[in-house]
């Protein structure tokens, strides 16, 4: 597999190229254009000017994390089309610069969600943290608010501050959106972009909703295993695939995360791998990649992985804040870079021992 690390570019991210490519095993970025906006048309300079960055720091440009949908695709408004063709525009510039992966996600209004975005464990670490007893308490509006106040002042992806001040606007834009039409919608889009993705052999890989139910009453799909093979056989084409997310998945402890990826073998396109603790229903909190410090068996998802033969770009996804680094919740240096040496550690041993 290729290790790589989740950037969000020179003026947004804390961490730096250089730094990265100091950490071990570490082969690719993920990155994106984190100033366009859903339903742009992507710039060629741009995407040029992003891979000559990564490449000169000795890194190579594995994936793109996102490239937003519009929220008229979401919805299936009648301009939904216009968009399309931005997207498919936007697949066909990256696939000639040869960068094949792209990520994205199919939720409502809000992307991930949090209650907590600096929640103190017993070692004085911070993590990000999901109370649904305090989710129902605070209105859909002021969630922002609490998210934004949180941020260290950086920007978090899918919280956008132009986007989120039309809260109220969205979520009427989605008041009829059922999860039959939501997914209805995923399929209609992911149909008009499959002939690009055969062209350019770019690899569409969808996020899993986290958490994985229903916030605030929108509609979430892509939830465990039953809904992702319905995805994959609704656009059998195999360059419609998952972005493999351990932290979302298990925010439902019912998803029995190895038996997902051996299911998905040949579909999953890119995995994101992290650790999170249980307390109790719809409560959780992320953890450190280290197996004992959270509820999720990193072994076996690791084993379950190479069991499939999956050697695509995988990254260690949200850390913990440790040794006073100030960053972007959950995307600091220091402990992603703990994070994917556990994992590289994981991988070497299995590998071995299968061979
Ligand atoms: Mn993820």
């Amino acid at each position: 597999m290729k290790m790589s690390f989740r950037w969000f570019g020179e003026q947004f991210d804390s961490v730096k190229l250089w730094q990265i490519r100091q950490i071990p095993g570490m082969v690719g970025i993920i990155s994106t254009l984190y100033d366009t906006k859903p339903g742009d048309e992507w710039d060629l300079e741009a995407i040029r000017g992003l891979k000559k960055q990564v490449t000169d720091a000795g890194l190579a440009l594995l994936g793109i994390e996102s490239v937003n949908i519009h929220d008229a695709i979401k919805v299936g408004t009648p301009d939904r089309d216009r968009y399309i063709q931005n997207y498919i525009n936007t697949i066909r510039k990256l696939g000639s610069e040869g960068i094949r992966l792209i990520c994205y996600n199919f939720m409502p209004v809000f992307d991930w969600t949090r209650s907590d975005l600096a929640k103190p464990r017993p070692d004085g670490s911070t993590v990000l943290a999901y109370d649904q007893n305090i989710v129902d308490r605070i209105k859909p509006e002021e969630f922002f608010n609490r998210m934004d106040g949180d941020s260290n002042g950086f920007i978090l992806p899918g919280w956008e501050p132009e986007r989120m001040a039309r809260v109220k606007e969205l979520f009427e834009l989605y008041k009829d959106v059922t999860e039959e039409k939501l997914f209805d919608n995923l399929v209609y889009f992911l149909n008009a972009v499959m002939p690009v993705c055969d062209e350019y052999d770019v690899n569409m890989a969808i996020h899993i909703d986290d958490p994985v139910w229903s916030v605030f009453g929108l509609p979430r799909i892509i939830t465990g295993k039953g809904p992702l093979h319905r995805l994959m056989e609704a656009v059998p084409n195999p360059h419609n695939g998952v972005t493999l997310c351990t932290g979302s998945l298990s925010s439902n402890p019912a998803n029995d995360i190895p038996d997902i990826i051996r299911s998905l073998k040949g579909r999953i396109h890119f995995v994101h791998m992290r650790n999170t603790k249980h307390t109790a229903p719809g409560v959780f909190e992320e953890a450190a990649h280290y197996t004992s410090d959270g509820s999720l068996d990193m072994v076996a998802i690791m084993q379950a992985l190479v069991d499939i033969g999956f050697e695509g770009p995988i990254r260690p996804d949200h850390g913990r804040a440790i040794w006073g680094e100030v960053s972007m919740p959950g995307y600091g240096l220091y402990d992603r870079a703990l994070g994917s040496q556990y994992l590289l550690g994981l991988y070497d041993a299995i590998k071995r021992q299968k061979a």
